[in-house]
């Protein structure tokens, strides 16, 4: 157990935020719903092949009297939560705190001075709650130099123009997650193959992990950052989404799974799982060693559905009266 995740190992239950500028669309888009396969309402701008300026103005539709980060961070609480995992920025690009890197940006799109991320970062250390950052480093729809795994909607990209988003974009908007946001516990990278067959260069991805390590050096990084698990960067592993432990292993784990099917908030929802079947990813995780990130998926205004605060609710009183603090 190294002793920069020995916190992680006893946690064993956190909270992922999914929440965006796709919260505000519920997963329709014109009156259409989410097209193609696995029907994330996070996907939507990509999905529904959306033009960014457009996909820009779901900031609009963000009603700022009604959002309290606070919220969020008393529901992970009242569940026996341990950390808070947040999407900073998502495959879609938007920064949702008030970066100086680009316009793309929550407070610039919606023309709100608010900065939830800030917001975010003060609940949680009134409140006792770790809090790590999710940041979309390989898929990013907005930068047209940055990579989807289809080149779908930034097409062909070379070494040179992927290196240029990355010196520009990504490593400024880790830097400024890190300086301007107090202690953070967690950098949640999603690369879910493996580098080399990607645009990345090795070199890039130990940029960023150096960054993280002089910077806050008692971050931990997941294994989705993508280099290899036995590299002195990769702090725990992150399985599969949604995908439970089978076999027991001695370094530190966890699993990302859903509340419902999607990640981000869907109208349309007809899959939430029953508080049974999350008891059993969790006890399951944890029996073997570790973690689950369980996900929920405000609205944008910031309220969460009945469906997951009953969950939410359920699990912590169970584990106030059965399980170790
Ligand atoms: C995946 C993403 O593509 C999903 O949208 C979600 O963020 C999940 C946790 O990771 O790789």
């Amino acid at each position: 157990q190294s002793p920069r995740s020995s916190w992680f190992e006893d946690a064993r239950y956190g909270m992922f935020i999914h929440w965006g500028l796709y919260s505000a669309a519920e997963g329709m888009w014109k009156g259409e719903k989410l097209r193609y396969l696995n029907n994330y309402a996070e996907w939507l701008r990509y999905r529904n092949r959306i033009s960014k300026a457009e996909y820009g103005e779901l900031a609009k539709r963000f009603d700022w009297d009604r959002i309290d980060p606070e919220e969020w961070v008393i529901a992970a609480k009242n569940s026996g939560m341990k950390y808070i995992i947040m999407t900073a920025k998502h495959h879609d690009g938007v920064a949702l705190w008030n970066t100086e890197v680009g316009d793309y940006s929550l407070p610039k799109l919606s023309a709100s001075k608010r900065d939830v991320i800030k917001e975010l970062a003060d609940a949680c250390s009134k409140h006792d709650m770790k809090l790590g950052f999710y940041y979309s480093h390989w898929i990013d729809w907005e930068h047209p130099y940055a990579w989807d795994h289809n080149q779908e909607l930034t097409g062909h990209v070379t070494d040179a123009q992927f290196d240029q988003y990355w010196q520009e974009k990504a490593i400024p908007q880790l830097r400024e997650l890190l300086t301007n946001y107090g202690d953070i516990a967690v950098m949640w990278f999603d690369m879910w193959i493996p580098y080399q067959r990607t645009i990345f260069k090795k070199e890039q991805l130990e940029q960023a992990a150096s960054l993280i390590r002089t910077l806050q050096p008692n971050c931990l990084i997941n294994s989705r950052l993508s280099l290899e698990t036995n590299s002195e960067f990769v702090d725990f592993e992150t399985l599969g989404d949604n995908q439970f432990g089978t076999t027991y292993t001695d370094h530190p784990w966890e699993t990302p799974g859903t509340i419902a099917h999607s990640w981000g908030y869907n109208g349309q929802e007809k899959e939430w799982k029953s508080t049974g079947q999350l008891f059993e990813s969790l006890i399951g995780n944890v029996a073997l060693n570790g973690s689950f990130t369980l996900n929920i998926g405000p609205r944008a205004n910031g309220s969460l559905p009945y469906e997951s605060i009953s969950r939410l609710n359920d699990i912590g009183s169970w584990l106030s009266k059965y399980g170790q603090s």
